[in-house]
């Protein structure tokens, strides 16, 4: 059995969740229920950021501990999950204590083998990003090229991390491996990145008290962004205990002891982010790693962000679509559907209310939706919900050929908007069979009654299987389809004409009913 870890970053909580965090966790949950499909161990984590001083200050401006607001806000974020679906297997705090214990140990086992020193920083910081900045990066105005608001010049006495001893390292890890970090266009980013020459960075602030104590210094803590990328990491060696968020627990998960799951699933798979926290993984994290002596990840995803009128959604900016709202009126398969068909993965998009309702209406009412109304309803018109044993049409079948291995090469490659667009390529090729075949047509004449047999199994079986291939992205909708098939499995071997039998179908209420039925449209 191989096994697969795939990650989220960890999100922060100086404020709500919003939609842009809502997506990557879908995309991962996409990938942990793939690979789960295929009869993979996994392991997929999620969680929260919960030190640093973006934290620390929007809980100064509500007048209550970070700690409270780390666990009101967290507590949203975990929230979130089951209601977009997600199957994530842990949720991670970084203020657990066993998550701090790590840091330190990892960290100082860093310092130890000589990539700490002290010195003095001085130059340009973000506290939105809790990011210090090059000369090269900042706006016009000393203004962060992010937030847009006025940098801070910063002079503190810290310790240093040597990042520029491991620019050779890195350097050749790149060059060794050319999927480190996808898509290329990242890739490229992050190298020339590094070609420019590192600089040593800071490892801890000394002014700040929000944070986990540094073990050599306890007048510092250290700097968040440390802290926050040893999730991926510590979260293995305590997350024993898996708890779900609306999935099936895997086996592999549920049996591996404390520590095995490091060794289960140490390195990860692909760590996906946004482009907005390319440098801290794709540069300081293999450090760091380097440093303290761990295996590298085998790959990071960085996705493009979703644009609304143009502009990244954040909540330092405001502009926020709430996608707890959006799910509420149309449920959450829909939303992981529109957001992965509708924005490349990988790549920029807009999204927006009008895009949202027009999939919604032609793919998944009309059809998804329709489809499978359709072929349930002349199942039952026709033969009274039972299906006759036989071949399926060779014709469609053969249409059918490669789709499997078509997606999974693609969701190896992490481009899930391809395999989407794999999988809708047959549901439009099963509505034209409808149309070609014409079931109310050899439904009329008698001596047509075995074509209608075949036609009605073919589409039965070719739904059956569109859903399989579906399920990780629409596990809600698909599960109900499937029941109505009376099809149990939903393993990945599954997803082939004739693997499992139908033979009698129930009637099903539309799976995405119509919008003026699905309650008021979006504002
Ligand atoms: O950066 N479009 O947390 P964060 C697409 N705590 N994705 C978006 C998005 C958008 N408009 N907005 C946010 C942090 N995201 C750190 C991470 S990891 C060790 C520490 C998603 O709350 C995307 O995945 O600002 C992005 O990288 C992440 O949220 C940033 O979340």
């Amino acid at each position: 059995m191989s096994s697969f870890y795939v990650t989220t970053p960890i999100y922060y909580v100086n404020a709500a969740p919003h939609l842009g965090h809502a997506y990557t966790t879908i995309a991962a949950d996409v990938l942990a229920r793939h690979h789960r499909q295929r009869g993979d161990s996994v392991f997929f984590l999620t969680g929260t950021d919960e030190h640093g001083e973006p934290v620390a200050d929007a809980a100064h401006a509500l007048g209550i501990s970070a700690q409270e607001l780390a666990d009101r806000n967290s507590e949203r974020f975990r929230a979130l999950a089951p209601k977009i679906g997600a199957s994530n297997d842990f949720f991670i705090r970084t203020t657990d204590e066993r998550h701090m214990a790590v840091v330190r140990e990892v960290l100082f086992k860093v310092y130890e083998n000589c990539f700490v020193y002290k010195g003095t920083y001085e130059g340009w910081y973000c506290p939105k990003c809790a990011d210090f900045k090059a000369e090269n990066e900042i706006d016009e105005g000393d203004r962060c090229p992010i937030h847009h608001i006025p940098l801070t010049r910063e002079q503190e006495d810290n310790y240093f991390f040597a990042l520029s001893r491991f620019q050779e390292p890195l350097e050749r890890l790149y060059a060794e491996r050319k999927d480190f970090v996808a898509p290329r266009t990242r890739y490229n980013e992050a190298l020339s990145f590094i070609r420019s020459g590192l600089r040593d960075v800071p490892l801890t602030r000394h002014k700040l008290s929000w944070g986990v104590p540094v073990p050599w210094d306890s007048e510092h803590v250290f700097y968040v962004w440390f802290d926050a990328l040893l999730n991926y990491y510590s979260a293995l060696s305590f997350a024993h205990a898996p708890t779900l968020a609306g999935g099936t627990v895997d086996a592999g998960v549920r049996d591996a002891g404390k520590g095995d799951l490091l060794d289960t699933f140490w390195p990860p798979n692909v760590h996906l982010i946004a482009k907005d926290i390319l440098r801290f993984h794709a540069v300081y994290w293999p450090a760091l790693l380097m440093a303290a002596e761990i295996e590298l990840p085998k790959r990071l995803f960085v996705h493009g962000y979703l644009l609304m009128e143009g502009e990244k959604m954040s909540k330092s900016l405001g502009n926020v679509l709430d996608p707890f709202e959006v799910i509420e009126r149309f449920g959450s398969d829909a939303l992981r559907f529109y957001l992965l068909r509708d924005v490349s993965f990988g790549q920029d998009g807009s999204v927006s209310t009008a895009s949202f309702e027009q999939r919604y209406e032609s793919e998944l009412a009309n059809e998804y939706g329709n489809l499978a109304s359709r072929t349930l309803a002349m199942i039952g018109r026709y033969r009274d919900g039972a299906l006759v044993e036989g071949a399926p049409d060779q014709l469609l079948v053969a249409d059918f050929d490669g789709m499997v291995e078509r997606v999974c090469e693609l969701v190896d490659k992490v481009q899930l908007t391809a395999a989407l667009d794999e999988i809708w390529g047959a549901v439009r090729r099963l509505n034209r069979y409808v149309e070609e075949q014409a079931p109310w047509q050899l439904a009329k004449d008698p001596s047509r009654a075995g074509d209608l047999d075949c036609a009605l199994r073919t589409l039965a079986e070719g739904l059956r299987v569109v859903s399989v291939l579906l399920h990780p992205f629409m596990p809600a909708s698909t599960e109900r389809l499937l029941d109505a098939l009376g099809a149990r499995d939903t393993s990945l071997g599954a997803a082939r004409f004739g693997a499992e039998t139908i033979d009698r179908v129930q009637p099903l209420e539309p799976l995405f009913p119509k919008i003026e039925t699905a309650g008021p449209a979006m504002a």
